[in-house]
């Protein structure tokens, strides 16, 4: 009997293997991200001024997911510690990737680079991620996107069109 067991464990072990998880294998992916943290100028309004920016632009890049799994590096060349924080995002099994400093994880140090592994497994919707110690979030923030399955209709007339709408100070 344990061996007839063991027979259908490892068959379904194959199945699995060569056609994956049908209703994840659709959805599944790993968008990878990389966060440069570093000063620049930055012009609004006629006036120009030295800023922490993710990647040199501000606000700083958005990230799109409809997989589940997102990798973002962040590498810190900036001259303050930080971490950064996926604002909304619930962490389901992921409180390691939270983000707040000194509550889930150290600062990530001048020099440092650290690697956010978070999925968004049954999440949606436009949240935005910020750096979350001191008051550098008020520069290094952006969106995140996150789209709903393939296929799936929306709950209105499809827009136009959809661009993000970022408020800071
Ligand atoms: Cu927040």
């Amino acid at each position: 009997m344990a061996r007839k067991g063991t027979f259908y464990s490892s068959s379904l072990i194959l199945f699995l293997f060569f056609f994956g998880i049908p209703s994840l294998s659709a959805e599944a992916a790993l968008k990878k991200y990389q966060f440069d943290i570093q000063g620049k100028n930055v012009s609004r309004l006629c006036h120009t001024k030295p800023i922490v920016t993710v990647n040199g632009i501000f606000p700083g890049p958005t990230i799109y997911v409809r997989g589940d799994t997102v990798q973002v590096n962040v590498t810190n060349s900036a001259q303050y510690n930080m971490s950064i924080h996926w604002h909304g995002l619930k962490q389901f099994r992921n409180g390691w990737a939270d983000g707040p400093a000194y509550i889930t994880q150290c600062p990530i140090q001048t020099g440092n680079s650290y690697t956010y592994d978070f999925n968004v497994t049954g999440q949606r919707g436009t949240l935005w991620w910020h750096a979350h110690i001191f008051w550098l979030r008020a520069t290094v923030h952006g969106a995140i996107v996150i789209m709903p399955k393939q296929g799936t209709p929306f709950l209105f007339p499809q827009p136009h069109m959809e661009f993000n709408i970022l408020l800071d100070k």
